[in-house]
């Protein structure tokens, strides 16, 4: 698939989402809106409604930028509360909508905003479809002292531990992605991995997977639930 068309896919299944949630917008709603570049077309998309809705809750820096660019109005969270619906992309997704995240260094507001919404549309193009996880390498967010101790403890699970040079998250921490393995219990992964001093969160989005995908194919978007 060439950039040109997944460009194109990645179009398709942002102005699907934001034809998927126009019937959520009143006046009062707060969107929490994800990252990475299927989002970014997504806030583009999202322009055409800008006066439907109250404003959007960021789970980055960078898209908090874009939004404002546009005209919407960005949130604390803490000030939002539940929202109706957070949408995002994702690096991996199976079958049961569990997700790897965190390609772009986000996961952790990713995860904590996703927390907060009741429905979780995923925008993907269908290169991100997978039957097992694990071909994408997992992203974990690190404290920078514990980035060695949490490397050592992966590979004691198996894994291929790498350093991402010079990446510093919005929370001021570091990521370490894990080559080598498939997944096997992603939400077992999931809390194991939580469990290890150090770690800020991890990529796995299995606990709180997508509720609905919309993935882009040459043959049109499909509305998978
Ligand atoms: C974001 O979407 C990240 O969690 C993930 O890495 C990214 C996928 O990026 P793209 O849409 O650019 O493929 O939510």
């Amino acid at each position: 698939m060439t950039s040109q068309d997944q460009s194109k896919l990645k179009q398709a299944v942002a102005q699907a989402a934001v034809e998927e949630i126009r019937s959520d917008l009143a006046r009062d709603t707060i969107l929490g809106v994800g990252s990475g570049s299927t989002v970014n077309c997504f806030i583009e998309a999202l322009a055409a409604l800008r006066g439907d809705f109250a404003g959007a809750v960021a789970s980055s820096t960078e898209t908090e930028r874009r939004l404002k660019a546009i005209g919407i109005e960005v949130f604390d969270l803490n000030q939002a509360g539940t929202l109706s619906v957070y949408v995002d992309g994702a690096d991996e997704i199976d079958g049961d909508f569990a997700m790897i995240k965190g390609g772009g260094a986000a996961l952790t507001r990713e995860k904590i905003v996703a927390a907060c919404a009741r429905r979780f549309v995923c925008i993907a193009d269908g290169s991100k479809h997978v039957r097992q996880l694990g071909g994408f390498p997992l992203p974990i967010e690190v404290i920078p002292m514990a980035r060695s101790h949490v490397a050592r403890e992966m590979v004691k699970l198996g894994f291929s531990p790498v350093y991402r040079q010079g990446v510093v998250t919005d929370n001021g921490n570091q990521i370490i992605d894990l080559y080598d393995q498939l997944i096997d219990d992603a939400r077992d992964l999931e809390t194991r991995i939580n469990q290890i001093a150090g770690v800020v969160s991890n990529g796995l989005f299995a606990h709180r997977g997508a509720d609905l995908l919309l993935l882009g194919t040459a043959e049109g978007v499909q509305r998978l639930t």
